[in-house]
């Protein structure tokens, strides 16, 4: 049976636009089916903010892989896409987060599902009001909505 995959997508180095416009294809190639998005927002950097300002939005679509070859699928699109370092939090070409896997909670030791930063984020809530407010957290029990109405919105949609 499909299963309802939600990614978080960032970029803050070169192209930033043809970075996450190239990873939303390989996304579709990939998971064979079409993919919702959210518009994309540019986005102050958080965690390490000694770097320059992020694109970022999110993606919706269904998968018949299981969560952790998703997982895997998804850093091999990374690599496909151009991602050269991964200093933690550091500048990066491309980065794709998986958010949500349908409801289920997935504790290993490389994937956390839901993504576990979810409520402290801006640049991930925004956009993922955009394409599912109504979704109750599977850990958190609000809203997206909800939970957005707690970060101060200092995404900006870009043209
Ligand atoms: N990703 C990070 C660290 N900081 N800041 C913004 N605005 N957007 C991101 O995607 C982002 C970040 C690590 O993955
Ligand atoms: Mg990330
Ligand atoms: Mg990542």
């Amino acid at each position: 049976m499909k299963k309802t995959m939600v990614l978080g997508l960032g970029s803050n180095l070169g192209n930033r636009y043809a970075y996450i416009y190239q990873a939303i294809l390989e996304i579709e190639k990939t998971f064979g089916s079409s993919v919702i998005s959210a518009q994309v927002y540019q986005t102050p950097p958080w965690g390490n903010t000694n770097q320059a300002s992020f694109l970022n939005t999110v993606v919706k679509v269904s998968t018949d892989q299981d969560a952790l070859s998703c997982f895997h699928s998804i850093k091999e699109i990374e690599q496909k896409v151009g991602r050269i370092k991964s200093e933690r939090w550091g500048p990066r070409s491309i980065d794709i987060d998986i958010l949500f896997y349908e409801n289920d909670m997935v504790d290993l030791e490389d994937v956390t599902i839901p993504h576990p930063r979810i409520q402290d984020r801006s640049f991930v809530l925004i956009p993922l009001c955009d394409i599912m407010p109504e979704y109750i957290h599977p850990k958190l029990h609000k809203s997206l909505l909800e939970l957005s109405k707690s970060v101060d919105n200092d995404c900006t949609v870009f043209n």
